[in-house]
């Protein structure tokens, strides 16, 4: 196999050295940012300092660091995607059309790397390319298998942006996915990929999950968090079912509703926490709600 068809591994550790090579400093500079608190860092048995890929994903986000040689950090597909240029004039679309995975996923990684939230890349470039890719071919034959394969190159790509997040598992959990009927995988993959960014665990049912299997999974993971995804019509009845079910669940679970087939939910009276929401934006402020509510309250100090 190649790196450039593995995903990186974002519990890999890596040494001050190789970061600084992936970022062409010096390796005393970046040993002083480590000291400095500026990356956190471990320490090995033998005093020697590690760094994890996701904490150096986070310092370049944050930073704005360049990467000299992505392929160091296993993320070759993003030199071929910064030799484009980041304002260059191949598109995600153009990567979707062409079944490019690897292409796909350093355009959205740069993207990431270069700061964009996962919940904009979701709201903004993969949803215009798959609305445009849903235009050119309007599901005639000869294009079906175009719009399949599109979805799932999106979904490698993104599925490297939700590798790069392990939350703990003591963390709140985010669980959802699309009613039975309902193909589409896309939407609830970018709610779980959005909700684990955001620091909770997330469980994806995915497309077509009848609402017993949504009910078991409930009572096996007590989400804090349920996201329903509805891109297929759904008939009146199967509305009223599912706003039925929604405000059945328990008061500590935050439900929302949220697709392109969604507004029959617009001002439903489902549950006391309930809310209709149209974007991932939503979804990751949702969670970081959700992540504060949960939080432990700082402790008083005594006699306070
Ligand atoms: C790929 C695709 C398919 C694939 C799906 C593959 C798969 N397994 O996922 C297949 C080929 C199966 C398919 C089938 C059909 N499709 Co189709 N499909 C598409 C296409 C091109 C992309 C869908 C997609 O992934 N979009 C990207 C996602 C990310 O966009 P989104 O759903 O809007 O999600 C965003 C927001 O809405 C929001 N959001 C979404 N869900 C949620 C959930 C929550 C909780 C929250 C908060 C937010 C949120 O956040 C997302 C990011 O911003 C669309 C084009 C389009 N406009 O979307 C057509 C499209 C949706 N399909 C269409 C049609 C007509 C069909 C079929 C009826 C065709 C047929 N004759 O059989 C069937 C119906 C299947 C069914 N049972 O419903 C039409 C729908 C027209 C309409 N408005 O009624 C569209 C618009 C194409 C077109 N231009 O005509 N389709």
């Amino acid at each position: 196999m190649t790196a450039g068809i593995l995903a990186a591994n974002p519990m890999r550790l890596l040494s001050p050295r190789e970061l600084a090579e992936a970022l062409g400093v010096s390796e005393s500079s970046l040993k002083r940012w480590v000291d400095a608190g500026k990356i956190q860092a471990s320490r090995t048995d033998g005093g020697h300092r590690k760094i994890l890929l996701s904490e150096a994903v986070r310092f370049i986000r944050e930073t704005g660091a360049p990467i000299a040689r992505p392929e160091l950090l296993d993320l070759p597909e993003v030199a071929v995607a910064q030799q484009r240029g980041l304002g260059g004039t191949v598109r995600l679309l153009d990567h979707l059309l062409e079944g490019d995975v690897v292409g796909a996923r350093g355009w959205l990684m740069s993207r990431y790397l270069a700061g964009a939230s996962i919940a904009e890349l979701c709201d903004g470039p993969i949803k215009d390319a798959m609305y445009r890719l849903g235009e050119l071919w309007r599901h005639d034959e000869g294009g079906i298998f175009v719009e399949h394969r599109g979805t799932d190159v999106c979904l490698q790509a993104l599925a490297q942006l939700r590798a790069l997040h392990d939350p703990p598992e003591e963390a709140p959990t985010a669980l959802g996915g699309a009613p039975d009927g309902d193909p589409y995988l896309l939407p609830s993959f970018m709610a779980a990929t959005v909700t684990a960014a955001a620091g909770m665990r997330a469980v994806n049912l995915g497309p077509d999950t009848p609402l017993v299997a949504f009910d078991a999974a409930v009572q096996h993971h007590a989400p804090r968090l349920v996201w329903v995804s509805i891109s297929s019509p759904l008939s009146p009845a199967r509305v009223r079912g599912l706003i039925d079910w929604i405000e059945a669940l328990p008061g500590s679970v935050l439900p929302i509703v949220g697709g392109q087939q969604s507004s029959p939910f617009a001002g439903a009276h489902a549950h006391a926490s309930f809310r209709h929401v149209h974007s991932m934006a939503e979804v990751e402020a949702i969670a970081r709600e959700v992540l504060d509510a949960a939080a432990p309250a700082p402790l008083m100090g005594r006699g306070a």
